[in-house]
């Protein structure tokens, strides 16, 4: 395009261009947003995340990721979305530009993500290994919370084995040390997800919850009820282990019992749990996918904001 920051908000797209829309974007904005290589993956690739707000002192901070999971591109592709919305329209998110440093990974398992382009639609795991003949370890198992207590697998050929050890993971390591240095002003986490329109909290190590789930409760009604007036979907919410299924070493219940960021969250996007290949949704719906996440991604940091 002749803008140097445009990308395809409608389309999907690969993980090269999507590390360099994030680089176009801060060329673009210089005052508003700036990349950072967190990291690098197994295979090498930058961990690569876009920080956007106003300058300002004494700001809170947010951040949300996409695939975790490689085959859930609808996730990486709402990244994209949220980035464009807050570049592209500054007077409508002033409020959070303003008040709000805005941390977005779009993608958090570049490896994985990549090998579902090149090889593998279906790749879910990051690609260490091989371990018993099998490659991958799933990320959103080997937080280094409650580890290996619920809805993981041991086996590594396993599509929810939890790694060798906690945090054995590169990627997790460097998103582990990103999140710690910043433990004090992150008020708000988000992990995005495919597919089956939920919109979670935790724990999901066990049917417990934190101390404060009467606040997360109520603000997880409310952005559920933004996310769904938006196009008039049906997302149900409600705990990890209440809505779906127990599952240990989450990136939310790290976030939330570790490391005690107030608002964390988990969606499962587009489309509902009775559909069969659901990770393949058309392009025709990733605005729509995308615009109703953010709906309720915006009153949660708008919370984090007044709160
Ligand atoms: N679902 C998630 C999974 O990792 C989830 C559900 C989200 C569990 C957040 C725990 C925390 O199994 C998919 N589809 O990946
Ligand atoms: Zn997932």
């Amino acid at each position: 395009g002749d803008h140097p920051s445009e990308i395809a908000t409608d389309n999907y797209h690969n993980l090269d261009e999507i590390l360099a829309y994030l680089d176009s974007v801060a060329t673009t904005y210089p005052t508003l947003a700036s990349t950072q290589s967190i990291g690098k993956s197994h295979q090498n690739r930058d961990l690569k995340l876009i920080k956007i707000g106003k300058p300002g002192t004494n700001k809170k901070a947010v951040f949300i990721n996409g695939c975790q999971h490689a085959r859930e591109w609808l996730g990486c592709a709402t990244m994209v979305y949220i980035i464009n919305e807050l570049t592209t329209k500054q007077s409508t998110y002033d409020d959070l530009l303003t008040g709000l440093d805005i941390y977005i990974l779009p993608v958090l398992n570049p490896d994985g993500y990549a090998y579902t382009w090149a090889s593998d639609r279906m790749w879910r795991k990051t690609r260490s290994g091989p371990r018993s003949g099998c490659y991958g370890v799933d990320p959103n198992r080997n937080w280094n919370y409650k580890w290996n207590v619920a809805g993981a697998s041991r086996n590594p050929c396993s599509e929810t084995y939890d790694g060798p050890s906690a945090n054995s993971e590169v990627e997790t390591q460097a998103i582990t040390s990103f999140l710690g240095a910043n433990n004090k002003t992150l008020k708000a986490y988000f992990d995005i997800h495919t597919y089956s329109e939920d919109f979670m909290y935790s724990y999901g190590y066990a049917d417990v919850y934190p101390v404060d789930v009467t606040k997360l409760k109520k603000v997880a009604g409310q952005a559920t009820s933004a996310v769904n007036s938006a196009h008039g979907e049906s997302f149900k919410y409600g705990s990890i282990t209440d809505v779906i299924y127990p599952a240990s070493g989450s990136s939310i219940d790290y976030a939330k019992g570790l490391l005690g960021i107030d608002y964390s969250y988990a969606m499962e996007l587009r489309p509902d749990e009775n559909s069969w290949d659901g990770f393949i949704l058309p392009t025709s719906q990733i605005l729509d996918g995308a615009s109703e996440c953010w709906a309720g991604v915006q009153l949660v940091f708008r919370a984090a904001l007044t709160d």
